[in-house]
């Protein structure tokens, strides 16, 4: 065990850690952010477990009441970050965004609460997250699946956690910037413009905002309302892992109906991510529902899927990709496929590695019995650490670290690999 790097880690925690809630990083992301914090606690456990669930109940004291948790929490004020509250202006007592992020704190609930060695003493607090986490899933289901198609769509890029990715730039094609708000971004003033989004998918980002606020954020009609209706195999993937764990955790607590409706979204969600999977490229694509077509773009998402269980050859499909993209690639897993023509090594989710989407791609190849390339994905990952520090993201190629430093949760991801 490489304790070093695991001191290090608890320091970058620690740092980012504003007691009840961490941030994901200090200056450049202020507030609490939903995925971010679910997968903090994944690493908060191993040194003080009763922290780990706070940073999920404090999530969840946010839900809104139809179910959903939203993306962003603005605990204070802080001028740093664009958009702020006074921009999603979403009328909650603590201001939030007003959209979601991938569902990922079934799984980190379940996954804590399994290695838990004080298991008697964080039972209630457990069962009392519990049904909040099903409202949640719930939500996706009924706001996000209108056709009941048993997978869920997103209706803005940032609530796939992926902002910039290629995956987004047909359907982005499609989202207008006439009546766009003038605004002035805040990320490039505390990193490299050039590891960031560009100047006009802000605008589109915004475009979509203010539709959602002149709906009044109502998410009976935010679906089809929106422009940017998007599959992401990863998001679902993640949706889909976090029921199955769910349905598990709620069994062993003796809640029969969640833990059955639980089982029964993960089933049907696997057997519709098979809609998705493309013999083309190799690997699950988005679909866009816009369009009605699936997006040709070899990233990451694709990849993701193997978070859920997918069928053992579609997981050892994803294997062999991974495998492929090696031989383009220093580090493991690059967000989008190097031989591609709209990659970029340092541009956010166009290309960069991120230490998040490896650990979930790892721990589902590995359930999957792929070992190999799942500890190749582990080791890539600690030597990046060893090489940069605990960046956003990384370079594939050179392994520089790019977007902000100190980051909660690489940090977090490092204790897990290295635990
Ligand atoms: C918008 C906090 C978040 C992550 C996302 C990542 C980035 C925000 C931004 O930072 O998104 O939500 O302003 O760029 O893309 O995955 O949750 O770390």
């Amino acid at each position: 065990m490489r304790q070093d790097l695991i001191d290090q880690a608890y320091d970058v925690m620690r740092h980012n850690d504003r007691g009840t809630y961490t941030v994901p990083t200090h200056g450049l992301y202020p507030f609490q952010w939903n995925w971010d914090s679910a997968l903090s606690a994944l690493g908060f456990a191993h040194f003080d477990e009763s922290r780990a669930w706070t940073e999920l109940e404090t999530l969840f004291a946010h839900q809104w009441d139809d179910g959903m948790v939203p993306h962003i929490i603005f605990h204070k004020e802080d001028d740093g970050y664009f958009p702020g509250a006074d921009v999603w202006r979403t009328g909650r007592p603590v201001p939030t965004s007003g959209i979601t992020q991938p569902p990922v704190a079934g799984f980190a609930m379940r996954r804590i609460f399994d290695r838990s060695r004080e298991k008697e003493a964080v039972i209630d607090r457990v069962r009392a997250l519990l049904p909040k986490v099903h409202a949640w899933h719930r939500w996706f289901h009924a706001s996000r699946d209108p056709q009941a198609a048993g997978l869920v769509a997103v209706i803005h890029p940032w609530e796939t956690g992926r902002d910039n990715s290629v995956d987004w730039d047909d359907a982005f094609t499609r989202v207008p910037v006439e009546g766009v708000e003038p605004f002035q971004r805040r990320d490039t003033s505390h990193t490299d413009p050039a590891h960031r989004p560009t100047d006009e998918q802000y605008k589109r980002y915004v475009y979509l905002l203010q539709l959602f606020r002149g709906l009044g954020w109502d998410n009976s009609r935010l679906h089809d309302a929106s422009p940017f209706q998007v599959v992401d195999p990863g998001f679902n993937a993640i949706l889909i892992r976090s029921c199955a764990d769910l349905a598990v955790l709620a069994q062993e607590l003796g809640e029969t109906d969640i833990a059955r409706e639980s089982r029964a979204f993960a089933d049907r969600g696997i057997d519709a991510m098979e809609s998705l999977w493309d013999e083309g490229l190799g690997q699950y694509a988005c679909f866009d529902r816009i369009k009605d077509a699936l997006v040709q773009s070899p990233s990451i998402g694709g990849l993701l899927a193997a978070f859920c269980a997918i069928p053992a050859g579609r997981a050892a499909c994803i294997a062999r990709r991974i495998e492929a993209l090696a031989h383009s690639a220093r580090f493991m897993v690059p967000s989008h496929d190097p031989l591609a023509p709209d990659y970029d090594g340092k541009r956010y989710w166009r290309g960069p590695v991120w230490l998040v989407v490896n650990y979930m791609i790892a721990d589902g190849l590995h359930a999957a019995g792929q070992t190999e390339i799942a500890r190749r994905i582990a080791s890539d990952s600690l030597r990046l650490i060893e090489q940069s520090g605990f960046a956003e993201y990384y370079d594939p190629m050179t392994g520089e670290a790019c977007g902000g430093g100190n980051f909660t949760w690489t940090a977090a991801m490092v204790i897990e690999f290295l635990k």
